[in-house]
C-alpha cells in the first residue's frame, strides 16, 4: 500500500494532534513503503521541531537493585540472578555531584530511577530535596519511582518536578507475559495522577521483548490513545540481561530487526506529532547507520552518558563524534 493508498488518509489533517488513532490506522502506517514512511515522518517531524536539535538527558539510578516487581526485562528485580547488587537510596550530595557532572557534560535534563514498585511517603521527601537541589543548578528534573498516589505526584510537583517517566512499556495483550506483579491500569492510574498534578509525562515502551507486530501497533494506539499524549515518549530497544528471563531460558526474546526499530520510531513520531521521542535504551549495540535512521525517523532525544541505570550507553566521546557526523545539536530546555 502506498501513502495516497493508506487509511491515514482517511483522518485529520497531518501533523494536528488526535488521540483517537485506530488500531487499523496505525497498522496502516507500520506497513507503508520504508521511503513513505520515512518521509511522513520527516514532515510531521519538521512541522513541531528543528530537526537539527536532540534533547540531552543523562540517567542516574538513585535507589539500584532489589525491586519486588518482575518485569521479565529488568536486570533490577530481585527475584533474578543478574548481579546487580541491591542499594539503598543514595545521598543527596552524592546524587549533586553527579547532577553538577552532568550539567558539565553538557545535558540539559537529569532523570533520577529508583527500583521501586512504588516510593513510600518519606521516600518522596527524600526526592522532593534531591529535585530542589538539582533543579537550583539549572538542570530540568525527571524522576521514575513507580507507581505514584495522587498526594505524591502533587508533593513532587511542588517540589519542582518537571517530568515523571512511567511506561506501559508494550501492548495490554502482551503485557501479562511480561509483567504480573501489577496491571496495566495501575500504570494509566499512575499516569493519570502525575497528569493531573501538572507534571509532565514522559511514557513509552520497549520493543524487542518477543512481542509480535500487532503489539507494537496496540503499543503506540495506547500511548497515542492517552487523554493527553505525553510531552516524551521513550522507545527502548531491550537490553537484554542475562539472568532476566527475555535473556535466556523458555521466554528468551529474539531481537528485533532494526528496521522494524527505525519503523517503530516514525509511527511514533507520526501519531504523536508535537511529543519529543526518545531513542532509548539499546543504543550500545546499534550501529551509528540504524541510529541516523531513527533521527531521520523523527527521534530527537537521547539518553547521554557511559550508563543507563545498571547497563551501559554510548561513552560521551562516542556520542559526540555522531552528533557532529550529522549536524545535529542539543536542544536548549
Ligand atoms: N521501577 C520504576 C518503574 O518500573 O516504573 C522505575 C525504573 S524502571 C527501570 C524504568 C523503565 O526502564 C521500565 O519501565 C522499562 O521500560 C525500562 N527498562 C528497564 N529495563 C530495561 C531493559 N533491560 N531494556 C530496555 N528498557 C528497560
Ligand atoms: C526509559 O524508558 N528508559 C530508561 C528510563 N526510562 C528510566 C531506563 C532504561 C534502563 C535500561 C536497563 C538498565 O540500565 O538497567
Ligand atoms: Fe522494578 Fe522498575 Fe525493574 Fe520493574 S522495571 S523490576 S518495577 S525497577
Amino acid at each position: 500500500m502506498t501513502l495516497a493508498e493508506s487509511p491515514r488518509r482517511s483522518a485529520a489533517p497531518p501533523g494536528l494532534v488526535r488521540n483517537d488513532w485506530t488500531r487499523e490506522q496505525v497498522r496502516a502506517l507500520f506497513a507503508l513503503p520504508f521511503p513513505d514512511l520515512m518521509f511522513e515522518a520527516q514532515r510531521i517531524h519538521r512541522m513541531h521541531f528543528d530537526a537539527g536539535e536532540v534533547q540531552v538527558s543523562t540517567l542516574l539510578s538513585i535507589k539500584t537493585g532489589g525491586c519486588p516487581e518482575d518485569c521479565a526485562y529488568c536486570p533490577q528485580a530481585a527475584q533474578y540472578d543478574t548481579g546487580v547488587k541491591a542499594e539503598k537510596l543514595m545521598a543527596l550530595d552524592a546524587v549533586l555531584a553527579e547532577a553538577r557532572a552532568a550539567k558539565a557534560s553538557g545535558a540539559s535534563r537529569f532523570c533520577m530511577g529508583a527500583a521501586w514498585r512504588s516510593p513510600k511517603d518519606r521516600d518522596v521527601e527524600q526526592i522532593c530535596a534531591m529535585v530542589e537541589g538539582v533543579k537550583a543548578l539549572g538542570l530540568e528534573t525527571c524522576a521514575t519511582l513507580g507507581m505514584l498516589t495522587p498526594g505524591q505526584a502533587a508533593r513532587l510537583k511542588r517540589s519542582g518536578l518537571d517530568y515523571y517517566n512511567h511506561n506501559l512499556d508494550t501492548s495490554p495483550e502482551y503485557y501479562s507475559e511480561i509483567i504480573t506483579t501489577r496491571t496495566y491500569q495501575d500504570r494509566l492510574d499512575t499516569l493519570g495522577a502525575v497528569r493531573e498534578a501538572g507534571i509532565h509525562v514522559c511514557c513509552g515502551g520497549i520493543v524487542g521483548m518477543g512481542e509480535g507486530p500487532e503489539d507494537r501497533v496496540g503499543m503506540i494506539v495506547a500511548l497515542a490513545s492517552l487523554p493527553v499524549h505525553p510531552e516524551s515518549v521513550p522507545i527502548n530497544m531491550l537490553v537484554q540481561v542475562e539472568g532476566t528471563p527475555l535473556s535466556g531460558g523458555a521466554k528468551k526474546a529474539k531481537p528485533i530487526d532494526p528496521i522494524e526499530f527505525v519503523r517503530t520510531i516514525a509511527v511514533a513520531r507520526i501519531t504523536m506529532p508535537k511529543s519529543v521521542v526518545r531513542l532509548s535504551a539499546g543504543r550500545e549495540d546499534m550501529s551509528e547507520e540504524t541510529q541516523a535512521l531513527c533521527f531521520l525517523a523523527g527521534a530527537n532525544s537521547i539518553f547521554y552518558g557511559p550508563k543507563l541505570l545498571t547497563t551501559s550507553n554510548p561513552e560521551r566521546d562516542r556520542d559526540m563524534q555522531l552528533m557532529d557526523k550529522l549536524g545535529l545539536r542539543p536542544m536548549e530546555p
